[in-house]
């Protein structure tokens, strides 16, 4: 016999896009974000419907904050009613941001005989819940336990239940395994809870989804919210078959995807070639993921030796967050700048630099020098190496990176 669900896990409901610039178009996107979770909880409902799944876990920190607003209440309860009518059975384990206290000063909460089980609200605290599969016979056992407070700081597994055999047991926490910090959030390690033997343990509290063992997961948050949590997001999705995990997949269910990008601007030789190669990469990093999302958040950083440095200001950030848009085909913002880059120094300065900047210079400048420097060294590096170069191709990009080189030895010197 066969069932299947979704796990997911800190959607913190109510919590602000952050880590987006002052002067970031992308903050005047405000829809964008208000309706960004939201419209990630559609395409989980959706995605549930569609693969038939039996019941679906949320590994807790489902609100952001213990004053839940309005907006965010009716947001999950909407969810949660719309997967009740599809007789799909939901799971809630409280977090460290929502914990039980906040159910219940808010007055969300379910009838104890409701499909929707809230684990310590209208549940016991520490819990071994059946679920049942669509011929409505028994799957397997949910084991969870939430906590009254925001901390908890003695080991999560003394307050849960052995497994029940012959059927599938599933582990439903909000935990800090393994952890290392001083103050964890329901400690846990990670070699007792494989002990415990669960078939499958659905973890939340940490952001980045990650697998720890073949069957402990943290699916991490559903929807990135700065720029650490950058990449996809989404949920996982599993089926069982005669108690044997024959499926286990994440599935991105992400709306708006931070990512960081650094562009090395060396080779171009004006601001111009500069924005052409930024949207250029920016649009084959997003063409090469696997999984593609509808809005993307940019941080960028830029480096190398530019002659146009001083026109790296904020005037040419404002050129790039307003034209990005119409220059990539994807829906991209720049969420923030970085400029890293170094000023490339006029060959005439470097003339008449008494320092080490101008001695390397003059050696570039004289061919003969640079000739005896490249048969001593590169004549050994090209019988190893099969280049399509010519020596003399070899010779130019040698000389124009050390002119790069003369540069940045030149602004150290400036600097220090
Ligand atoms: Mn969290």
């Amino acid at each position: 016999m066969s069932f299947s669900f979704i796990h997911l896990s800190d959607i913190h409901l109510g919590r602000p896009f952050s880590g987006l610039s002052e002067y970031s178009h992308a903050e005047n996107k405000i829809d964008i974000y208000k309706s960004a979770v939201e419209k990630s909880l559609e395409k989980v409902f959706n995605f549930a419907v569609d693969k038939k799944v039996d019941f679906i876990l949320i590994s807790g920190d489902t609100f952001d904050s213990s004053e839940f607003d309005f907006s965010s209440k009716f947001i999950f309860k909407n969810f949660l009613k719309k997967l009740e009518k599809e007789n799909i059975q939901v799971f809630v384990v409280c977090g460290n941001h929502d914990p039980i206290f906040s159910y219940n000063k808010n007055t969300f909460n379910f009838d104890e005989n409701s499909q929707i089980k809230i684990v310590g609200v209208n549940t016991p605290v520490s819990v071994k819940l059946p679920f049942y599969r669509k011929d409505n016979q028994i799957g397997g056992y949910i084991h969870s336990v939430s906590f009254k407070e925001e901390k908890f700081n003695s080991d999560i597994l003394s307050f849960v239940e052995n497994i029940e055999q012959n059927y599938f047991n599933i582990a439903l926490l909000h935990c800090d395994i393994d952890a290392t910090t001083e103050s964890p959030y329901a400690p846990c390690a990670l070699s007792q809870l494989k002990d415990m033997n669960f078939d499958y343990c659905a973890l939340g509290h940490i952001h980045t989804p990650q697998q720890l063992t073949d069957n402990v997961f943290y699916s991490g948050t559903l929807q990135g919210r700065n720029t650490k949590e950058k990449g996809e997001h989404g949920v996982r999705y599993i089926k069982v078959q005669n108690n044997k995990v024959v499926e286990n997949e994440f599935v991105p269910m992400d709306v708006v995807r931070y990512e960081e990008l650094e562009i090395n601007l060396s080779n171009t030789n004006e601001e111009l070639e500069a924005f052409e190669l930024i949207c250029e990469e920016i649009n084959q990093a997003i063409s090469s993921q696997q999984n593609l999302c509808e809005t993307y958040l940019i941080s960028l950083k830029l480096v190398g030796c530019v002659s146009f440095y001083s026109l790296i200001n904020n005037q040419f950030y404002e050129d790039i967050f307003e034209r990005i848009q119409t220059y990539s085909s994807f829906e991209v913002y720049i969420s923030q700048i970085e400029n890293l880059t170094t000023p490339r120094i006029d060959d005439e300065v470097l003339k008449n630099d008494d320092g080490i900047a101008g001695e390397l210079y003059h050696l570039l400048e004289n061919e003969e020098d640079l000739q005896t420097i490249y048969s001593k060294v590169f004549d050994d590096v090209g019988k190893v190496c099969s280049s399509t170069l010519n020596k003399d191709e070899i010779l130019y990009l040698v000389q124009q990176e050390a002119k790069k080189l003369c540069s940045n030895i030149y602004n150290d010197k400036k600097e220090g």
